[in-house]
């Protein structure tokens, strides 16, 4: 029977094929040649109505055996083809060698003195509030005692966007939003980016503020002067000297301005023989303006100034940073040089 013969040959046939087979490629060849639907055995088993009844169950019978033996043959010869694969991958991988540090980026000094100082007052229970950045008239200047024409207007030279909306040139709108929304007591602080209309090398377009605002009933200038104290010997050091001078802004009364001792010289006023060019010999420098909110202020957002009283803060991220940093230039936090900015991790 020549069918038969011709079965059987198929194993050595593929086996030779398979001797010589060096990729996964050429195996998939030779499976769609052997055992493919067109393939060498398909094309056996086509032929099957040339044989007689009697002989076709037994090449039947042959061929599952022949078709099993193929698969075998074929799948032994992957298993070691892709072994072999892996191995030479691995031999160009040195799993020895260190590996490569991810590259890791840093914080913006304003970040990190703006978390810094969020999270002390946040663990003082203070909420942290954030708003818009073009605000209106109304948020900005009138609700804080600082009504059209107000000469308080021209302490602040202000980016219009039409009459009525400007760039806030503080973050104070936040305080006056979130008091029109909640009742007391309220303790908020309020970081965010400002905008002015000034522009020269200790000035900058655009920088950040962070305020404070406490209301309650019995709030007093001691608790301003014992939080604020708290606060900057938090950041500046334990043995920071703060002292609380008299000074003048519209939506607060009394007002202060707060200095603390030069960080750079220890408030000696000068390093070593050199005068101190931070604090300008004198041992202190200002850090904050602060006050108690002015009953027209409790009166523009609804709260009763016969029943409720706060303090409010100010300051300078910047200042803040450059104080706490020994950074000389402003203009260095506006460059995004690398160089400087990898410095603060
Ligand atoms: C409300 C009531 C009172 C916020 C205050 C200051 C004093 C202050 C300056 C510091 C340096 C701005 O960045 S700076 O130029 N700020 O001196 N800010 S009291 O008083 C408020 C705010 C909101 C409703």
């Amino acid at each position: 029977m020549d069918l038969l013969k011709e079965l059987e040959s198929l194993v050595p046939e593929l086996e030779r094929g398979l001797d010589q087979a060096s990729s996964l490629t050429e195996l998939e060849e030779l499976r769609v040649a052997f055992l493919g639907r067109k393939g060498r055995l398909a094309q056996i088993m086509g032929r099957l109505p040339e044989l007689s009844p009697e002989d076709r169950p037994r090449l039947g019978q042959a061929a599952n055996g022949v078709k099993m033996a193929l698969t075998e043959r074929f799948e032994g010869r992957k298993t070691a083809l892709e072994a072999a694969s892996e191995a030479a991958a691995l031999s160009r991988f040195d799993p020895t060698l260190p590996g490569r540090a991810p590259w890791r980026g840093s914080l913006h000094p304003d970040t990190l003195v703006m978390e810094e100082i969020c999270s002390v007052f946040r663990g003082l229970g203070y909420d942290i509030v954030t708003g818009p950045e073009v605000e209106m008239d109304h948020y900005n200047f009138e609700a804080l005692n600082m009504p059209a024409e107000h000469p308080a207007r021209d302490m602040q030279d202000t980016l219009y966007v039409t009459e009525s909306i400007l760039m806030r040139t503080h973050t104070s709108p936040l305080q006056v939003r979130t008091m029109l929304a909640r009742k007391p007591p309220v303790a908020i602080i309020a970081p965010g980016k400002v905008y002015r209309r000034d522009s020269d090398i200790t000035h900058t377009p655009m920088f950040h503020q962070i305020e404070g605002l406490m209301v309650d009933k019995g709030v007093s200038m001691a608790d301003l002067r014992g939080t604020l104290t708290s606060f900057l010997r938090t950041v500046f050091g334990g043995d920071t000297r703060v002292r609380f001078r008299p000074s003048f802004f519209p939506f607060t009364e009394p007002s202060a301005e707060v200095d603390i001792s030069c960080c750079i010289c220890g408030g000696k006023g000068h390093v070593g023989n050199e005068p101190c060019r931070v604090c300008k010999t004198t041992g202190w420098v200002e850090i904050l303006g602060c006050g108690m909110v002015d009953p027209a202020v409790f009166t523009a957002v609804g709260y009763d100034p016969e029943e409720y009283t706060g303090f409010a803060f100010g300051l300078g991220v910047e200042r803040v940073a450059m104080l706490k940093y020994g950074i000389g230039d402003l203009r260095m936090f506006f460059e995004n040089d690398v160089r400087f900015l990898s410095q603060f991790r």
